[in-house]
């Protein structure tokens, strides 16, 4: 009993990175190939993960895929790769569907294999059950038909057997035997309607323990202490644990203020464990308005969530930004301009959205988005003269933090030029070589790019991280997605 306890238990431990924003995108090298990666995870589980593909190079001949829990040291036993097959159009562009038996942890294993030799990456794919599937009208339609017609004639079966068996061709069934085949026809009817009652209830039972495992998100509860400090509440729903936090980038959560609707204020800051487990935060100076909170963090299992609330703050006279915490500012999102690529920044210096060239399907470009596409979205940090950036540094580890917000809040994701997995899952997938995707060059370039798809259309703003000479800066774009 225990057992199975400890089995529900860990079944129930996954929950979802980010809002409304399910797919996983990554981008890495798989040995000398980089590799654009989308994973569509199923909605019910078990389900279909979907998978895309696209090569930056052409000399890829052969891509492997198969899916394989998180962190399972059995991973040699791991079952037959598929073949993800190429697009006639692009040959580039690999797809491929994989089945999530479980609910939980996973990675897509990527094996490519091409003229430069073979190379392997990992990528880390949270399985969750975010609703339960009804069986579809039309099916229901003929299979309810078909069960009683099944039902129908087994009972006339059963009474003809008693009645007509022992029959001579010709002759009628005497009254006795007419009479003891109704007897039967009505026993029959009994367990038939016996086992699909008990049918039912088993299906009834599957589905309630089904639903149990159903992911319901974290739940936040902000306060104001003392002034100016924030106190953070993450409430378990009911099954999900908030003590198996693993830090990403030496904190435990990352969190993201928007001063809302006009989303012209933001703020990342890394809230630090207080007493009884509560996260606390010491706000900046803040004007008084209405505030949206987004916190990431993530679990032992390498699933992140994102815990939301809104709250209303008076002006807080605040202390100033220490540490990785920083603060940028854009024009209010109601003025919003979706062809608008460049950001200034503090120092004289701008951020711009760079363009893809003409006949680049991959690179998103200002004023031109579609939904449910992958994109990589490439952003340089320019001084007054429009040359790179040659000071740029690592903010947390990282090239660029980025974040991509719908205007009505529905969507949020936490991005990194990895992709939307958090850093300890890649760690997790990669334990050889957590560090695939991070840049270790010396000078650091002045572009960070960052893989993303819009879930659903619809007004975005972007809000993204970089450093230079000691300064975290932001900048803010917008994009106006069409289906
Ligand atoms: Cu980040």
């Amino acid at each position: 009993m225990k057992l199975l306890a400890v089995c529900l238990l860990a079944a129930a431990l996954p929950a979802y990175a980010h809002v409304g924003s399910p797919d996983v995108f990554f981008e890495g090298n798989a040995g000398p190939y980089r590799l654009l990666i989308t994973i569509r995870p199923p909605q019910v589980v078990p389900g279909v993960a979907d998978i895309e593909i696209r090569s930056a190079s052409p000399d890829v001949r052969q891509i492997h895929i198969v899916p394989l829990r998180l962190g399972y040291r059995g991973a040699q036993f791991a079952p037959v790769p598929d073949i993800a097959q190429p697009s006639r159009e692009d040959p580039q562009f690999y797809t491929g569907g994989l089945w999530l038996m479980g609910t939980g942890s996973w990675q897509v294993r990527v094996d490519v294999d091409g003229a430069q030799g073979p190379g392997r990456i990992a990528v880390p794919v949270p399985a969750l059950a975010t609703r339960v599937a009804g069986m579809q009208k039309a099916m229901a339609a003929i299979l309810i038909p078909l069960a009683l017609v099944l039902c129908i004639g087994l009972v006339s079966i059963a009474g003809a057997a008693v009645r007509d068996a022992m029959l001579e061709p010709g002759k009628q069934p005497e009254p006795a035997r007419v009479r003891r085949s109704r007897i039967v026809m009505v026993l029959t009817a009994v367990l038939v309607g016996f086992a699909v009652w008990s049918g039912n209830n088993w299906w009834s039972s599957e589905a309630g323990s089904y639903s149990r495992i159903i992911y319901k998100p974290l739940q936040l509860k902000a306060t104001v202490e003392d002034v100016s400090k924030l106190v953070l509440q993450l409430e378990d729903p009911g099954w999900l644990r908030t003590d198996d936090l693993l830090p990403d980038h030496n904190h435990l959560m990352h969190l993201y203020v928007i001063h809302v609707p006009e989303m012209d204020l933001v703020w990342h800051l890394h809230p630090e464990r207080g007493g009884n487990g509560n996260f606390e935060q010491r706000l900046p100076p803040m004007p008084a308005g209405r505030y949206a909170l987004f916190g990431d963090v993530v679990h032992a299992s390498g699933i992140g969530e994102t815990a939301t609330s809104e709250l209303e703050l008076p002006q807080i006279a605040g202390a100033p930004l220490t540490g990785d915490d920083a603060a940028g500012t854009g024009p209010p999102v109601s003025k919003a301009d979706y062809t608008r690529t460049a950001s200034p920044v503090s120092g004289g210096y701008r951020m711009v959205w760079v363009p893809g060239d003409a006949g680049d399907p991959s690179t998103a470009t200002a004023g031109k988005l579609r939904a449910r596409k992958p994109y990589e979205f490439r952003f340089r940090l320019e001084d007054a003269q429009g040359k790179p950036a040659s000071d740029v540094e690592l903010y947390m580890g990282m090239l660029g933090h980025a974040a991509f917000v719908s205007v009505d809040r529905s969507v949020f994701a936490h991005v990194h030029p990895s992709g939307s997995a958090p850093m300890p899952a890649i760690a997790l997938a990669q334990p050889e070589n957590p560090h695939a995707s991070h840049t270790m060059a010396a000078v650091l370039p002045a572009e960070a790019s960052f893989p993303y798809g819009f879930p659903k259309p619809g007004a975005y703003r972007i809000f993204v991280q970089m450093k230079r000479a000691g300064e975290i800066v932001t900048g803010v774009f917008d994009a106006q997605v069409e289906p």
